[in-house]
């Protein structure tokens, strides 16, 4: 048995949302990923986002690779379009969906072999092009589901559970995010809900390639002394520039904070992303600043965390090839073939 089906008995007294849907209505089957796994925290937050954001389960699509982190579309979103693809082939398959059917919601979920390894290429494409999705990478530094090899975003003098030492240079896929042009960027911790949350929600409301790294540990094979991809090391060097909470479009927006301490950015659709700023200095909307912050922190042993980067006014894939507002696959006959007279037209046009 590859998975298993929850009952479906809801406490009455659970709360609703504005659609009268429950948490329960946003998860998935029971998972069967090790007790403790980060990922099963990410599922947590997902479905909470979902349920905060009160999203029409059938408006999202999630689409995976393989891996431990890529099997986890089953356990939440059970309501939701779902499909499970090649190693290192979500992104194309996603992007292909997105321009059949601009319409729905595109939730990519990947691990770091998925996409920092056998998926590199994808995944560098999906970012340049500003494909409209949310682009979650669930780090934890090695092939779960393969028995814990390093991958290629494990650090270099991190050690294996059983001692190996890696010598290879990490590929850090914030950096690479930010360098390839996505216009949300944001690193996370499986552990760290309050922050994750709010950052899955920005994140689906964000109209352009918005990419989430959460650091979310491997209890079987990565979670040792000498690893830095541990609960323990993530906690104790976690380093977060600032703090979001999200407020969608028809909230009202009152403010709780010191002037100085609070950025807000607004969003296309009206919605507002409150950053309460733990490093004076961090300006978010400053992608090379970003990078060189990841870098020194990094190079200091520390993890930043929070939104790092956005745009406020970003560009997807399909204003860049100026495609009809209509989904493709919402077209008939006569939007896909207008006749002899407009190809005359076009032809005329090229003489
Ligand atoms: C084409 C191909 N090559 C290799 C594999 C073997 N394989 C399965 S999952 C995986 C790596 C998964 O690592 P990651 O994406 O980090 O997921 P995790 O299990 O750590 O969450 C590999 C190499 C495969 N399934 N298909
Ligand atoms: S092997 Fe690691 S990544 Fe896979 S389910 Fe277990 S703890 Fe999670
Ligand atoms: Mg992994």
């Amino acid at each position: 048995m590859t998975y298993l089906a929850k009952p479906r008995l809801h406490h009455p007294t659970l709360p609703t949302n504005k659609l009268g849907y429950t948490r329960r209505d946003y998860e998935g089957a029971i998972s069967t990923l090790c007790a403790g796994c980060g990922h099963d925290s990410i599922s947590a937050a997902i479905i909470a986002a979902c349920f905060n954001l009160d999203l029409p389960p059938h408006r999202l699509a999630k689409l995976s690779g393989i891996g431990c982190s890529s099997k986890t579309p089953t356990y939440f979103l059970g309501n939701s379009h779902g499909f499970n693809s090649v190693h290192g082939r979500m992104p194309s398959v996603l992007t292909g969906a997105n321009l059949a059917n601009r319409e729905l919601i595109y939730l990519g979920v990947s691990g770091d072999g998925d996409s920092a390894s056998i998926g590199l290429g994808q995944f560098a494409h999906a970012m340049r092009r500003g494909v409209n999705m949310v682009y979650i990478v669930e780090n934890n530094g090695v092939y779960g589901l393969t028995k814990g090899q390093f991958s290629a975003t494990a650090d270099r003098g991190s050690k294996s559970k059983r001692g190996a030492v890696n010598n290879d240079s990490p590929i850090d896929m914030v950096m690479l995010a930010l360098q390839l042009g996505a216009t949300f960027v944001a690193r996370s911790f499986s552990g760290d809900k309050a922050q994750l949350v709010p950052l899955i929600e920005a994140a689906v409301k964000h109209q352009g390639a918005a990419f989430i790294d959460v650091i979310s540990p491997c209890v079987a094979f990565n979670n040792h002394p000498g690893s830095t991809k541990s609960y323990d090391y993530v906690r104790a060097h976690n380093e977060a520039v600032n703090r979001l909470d999200f407020m969608p479009r028809r909230e009202a927006i009152s403010t709780e904070y010191a002037p100085g301490e609070v950025q807000e950015v607004i969003q296309h659709d009206g919605s507002v992303l409150r950053l309460r700023k733990l490093a004076a200095d961090y300006d978010p909307n400053d992608a090379i600043g970003a990078m060189n912050s990841i870098q020194q922190r990094h190079a200091a042993g520390e993890i930043l965390t929070g939104l790092l980067y956005v745009d406020p006014e970003p560009n997807d894939l399909h204003v860049m090839l100026d495609t009809a507002d209509k989904p493709l696959n919402a077209m008939t006959d006569p939007d896909l073939v207008p006749g002899a007279m407009a190809l005359e037209k076009i032809n005329a046009s090229l003489r």
